[in-house]
């Protein structure tokens, strides 16, 4: 599918790409990482890939700049070329690169932005996190969807998600506050608020098996602070 791009914010994730870009591959989709001078050699591993394979890109920050940032420069990017499905997915396995058709899907049935949710109907499809994390991730979707009006959605911090082209076209990139969490329910939010149609697909989440989360209290806070800077429009 060549109008299908698929971005990876990538930070210390050299023990998954061996594993993960072969996955994408058997996906016919382009994909662009946007690596932070990861200290422990991502970008050369993603290099030996792109000697095999003209569908995978790479893009090299000179520090950890954040989520946000990475994928607002991945979308930019995109924007170049001719991409119609753009994903956002995590580079540590966590997200089956096998569910990419059934965004697609979605998309194509006119829904700007297609979330893969992990808690639909009331279920929990999470693999291997204790029930701290759980409780923080239902509380903290909760949180955020009771606050901006968002109730009809069950996952907004899930970073697995596609976008039809036409709605990041209508973004207003460089007005993006947010970095972590908070960057995904900023932009579930906004894209509500241009009054595009948004859906969510279930999807398996599997915990991480190797490298190390980049998830910390500061994260949470930005999050939680930001659900309120949205809804008063700060
Ligand atoms: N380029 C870039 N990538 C990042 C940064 N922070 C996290 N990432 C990547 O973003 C993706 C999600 O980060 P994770 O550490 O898995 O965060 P998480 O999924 O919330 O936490 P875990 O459940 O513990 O894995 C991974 O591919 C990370 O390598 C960053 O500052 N810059
Ligand atoms: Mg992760």
């Amino acid at each position: 599918m060549i109008d299908t791009l698929v971005i990876l914010p990538t930070y210390n994730e050299a023990e998954n790409i061996d594993k993960l870009i072969p996955k994408l591959l058997e996906q016919n989709i382009d994909m662009l990482f946007i690596d932070d001078a990861s200290e422990d050699g991502t970008a050369n591993l993603i290099k030996k890939w792109m000697n095999k394979s003209t569908r995978i890109n790479l893009i090299e920050r000179p520090a950890k700049l954040g989520l946000g940032t990475a994928y607002v420069t991945g979308f930019k990017w995109a924007l170049k070329k001719d991409y119609q499905y753009i994903f956002e997915m995590d580079a540590d396995l966590s997200h089956d690169p096998a569910d990419i058709p059934k965004f697609i899907e979605k998309c194509k049935e006119d829904y700007a932005l297609v979330i893969g949710s992990r808690y639909t109907h009331g279920t929990i499809s999470v693999v291997g996190w204790d029930f701290r994390r759980l409780l923080l991730s239902k509380f903290a979707n909760k949180y955020a969807t009771t606050i901006l009006g968002l109730s009809f959605l069950t996952d907004v911090t899930s970073g697995y998600r596609c976008y039809s082209r036409k709605v990041i076209e209508a973004l207003n990139l460089d007005n993006i506050k947010s970095n972590g969490y908070a960057f995904q329910i900023e932009m579930v939010y906004r894209v509500y608020k241009m009054d595009f149609k948004i859906t969510e697909i279930p999807i398996i989440f599997y915990e991480r098996n190797s490298g190390s989360s980049k998830m910390n209290k500061r994260i949470v806070r930005e999050a939680a602070l930001m659900v309120w800077k949205l809804k008063f429009g700060k």
